[in-house]
């Protein structure tokens, strides 16, 4: 017998992942949009934004996984979020989520942009060639599960540059507005 992975699905957690990212703000500064309420921050502590438990496969042709669990909070009226990347290669990605809520914004390189909302029980297809970022809007923490290629690869680079074509914002709860960098 093989041993097996176990997740819980009523919590998202992963019993046996390789790889654990976390991400805390330093990490992202250049992402958020409101940078005067970044330094502000920073001054003070560097908080834990999101953590990534990443069960990973080498073998050419395979899948991995990922449990991400982005933390409740803002950066000035900007909900936490995930930094957010195109793949480096055309290939999907298929997200199902555990716990929390939330909004995934994806664009493609012509300008094409799709939102869903993101709740216990969603399953969400990451179509290829669209970058795609997570953003926590709720209370609690916003945990789903990934399933990828393997060597699908992160580009981050255009993201960092200007990010996404929308800004998620707390106006009286989560509101879309245009990225004026963008
Ligand atoms: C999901 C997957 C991972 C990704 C993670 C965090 O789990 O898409 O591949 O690493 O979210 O997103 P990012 O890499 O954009 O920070
Ligand atoms: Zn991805």
């Amino acid at each position: 017998m093989e041993n097996i992975n176990i997740i819980d699905f009523e919590s998202g957690f992963i019993k046996n992942f390789n790889v654990l990212q976390e991400r805390h703000l330093s990490d992202l500064k250049d992402y958020f949009y409101y940078q005067e309420d970044v330094e502000k921050i920073l001054i003070k502590e560097d908080p834990l934004i999101y953590k990534v438990y990443e069960t990973k496969y080498e073998l050419p042709g395979s899948l991995s996984y990922a449990v991400t669990e982005i933390e409740p909070g803002k950066v000035g009226p900007e909900y936490y979020f995930t930094k957010g990347h195109f793949h480096s290669k055309s290939a999907a990605e298929i997200y199902i989520i555990f716990q929390g809520e939330g909004i995934l914004l994806l664009q493609n390189r012509s300008g094409d942009k799709k939102t869903y909302n993101m709740f216990r029980g969603a399953i969400i297809n990451v179509e290829p060639d669209f970058a795609h970022r997570s953003i926590n809007t709720g209370k609690e923490k916003l945990i789903f599960l990934a399933i990828y290629q393997s060597d699908a690869g992160h580009d981050y680079e255009s993201i960092k540059e200007k990010g996404f074509s929308f800004l998620v914002i707390d106006r009286n709860g989560p509101t879309l507005i245009k990225n004026p960098k963008y």
